[in-house]
């Protein structure tokens, strides 16, 4: 890998580095990204699955949707991708985090700052008293879990048509307005509001870095790509940034 003259010259005096990440970054660790044929679990996309609606119809498909993803993100482990985005806080004064992911492994891999934005796959919280249930363990042949007050238990994730969590949006604008060098990892960058968030980055003057194994909605934006996986891409790229600023 090479870098060009003016990525290492941003890398040289970044101090706030921000990452946004989505699918990709996990795909190396087995977990399945949710555009293409790989996404579709049985005959559904994502859409059909992730919406309140879709819940409230058929509550017993859903969860066993995320109980199929919860045992893949349970017996999945943080890939050099992850790994390498923990280590950048070695050579960055500040490091923030921006996830669209669920499945907890920016956390696994001992990040210090990250923002999810649509939840964690690991919480639960019952419709109609908001009680939170966290880690709980569905078997298929069950109906859908019950709260002690009779509602139904939920995933805490956030579907299409709801609102992110206020705060967590809140300080990801706020960190995308300080970034210098902004990462768009593994993302297809076509659900919104998350994929608003590099706009804002770039509109505050920060250096935009796509890697992603293909081309997205977001490749027009950026100021430089590496079309190859984040895994390879990640660790090599700090290992040069760590000569760069010794
Ligand atoms: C690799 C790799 C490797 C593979 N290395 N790369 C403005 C315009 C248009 C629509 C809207 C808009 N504003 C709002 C909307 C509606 C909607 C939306 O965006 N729809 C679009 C799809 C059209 N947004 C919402 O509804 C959001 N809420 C909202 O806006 O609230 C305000 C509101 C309220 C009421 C009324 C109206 C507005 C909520 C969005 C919630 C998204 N939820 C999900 C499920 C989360 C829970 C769960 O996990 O089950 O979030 S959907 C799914 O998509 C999940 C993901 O986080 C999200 C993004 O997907 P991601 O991560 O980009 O994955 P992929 O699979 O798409 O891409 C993977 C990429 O990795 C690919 O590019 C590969 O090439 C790459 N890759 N291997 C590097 N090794
Ligand atoms: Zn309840």
């Amino acid at each position: 890998m090479k870098l060009t003259d003016r990525l290492t010259n941003k890398l040289k005096h970044a101090e706030h580095i921000v990452f946004l990440t989505g699918a990709g970054i996990s795909a190396e660790s087995g977990v399945p990204t949710f555009r293409g044929n790989e996404g579709l679990w049985r005959k559904f996309s994502p859409a059909e699955l992730a919406n309140f609606s879709a819940f409230m119809q058929n509550p017993d498909l859903v969860w066993e949707w995320y109980e199929y993803r919860r045992h893949i993100v349970r017996e999945a482990l943080p890939n050099p991708g992850h790994i390498a985005i923990k280590n950048f806080e070695e050579v960055f004064p500040k490091v923030t985090v921006i996830t669209q992911n669920v499945d907890n492994l920016h956390t696994r891999a001992g990040s210090s700052v990250i923002n999810e934005l649509h939840g964690n796959i690991e919480r639960n919280y019952c419709i109609r008293c908001k009680k939170r249930y966290d880690y709980i363990v569905f078997e298929r042949s069950e109906d859908s879990p019950r709260c002690e007050c009779g509602g139904l238990i939920r995933p805490d994730v956030v579907w299409f048509g709801e609102e992110l969590p206020h705060d967590i949006f809140k300080n990801s604008e706020n960190a995308c307005r300080s970034a210098d060098v902004f990462f768009m990892i593994g993302t297809s960058g076509v659900v919104f509001p998350a994929a608003a968030l590099p706009y804002t980055a770039r509109g505050e003057g920060a250096y935009l870095i796509e890697i992603n194994i293909e081309s997205t909605d977001l490749s027009q934006i950026a100021d430089e790509h590496f079309f190859a996986p984040a895994g390879v891409v990640l660790p090599e790229m700090l290992e040069m940034i760590r000569t760069l600023r010794q």
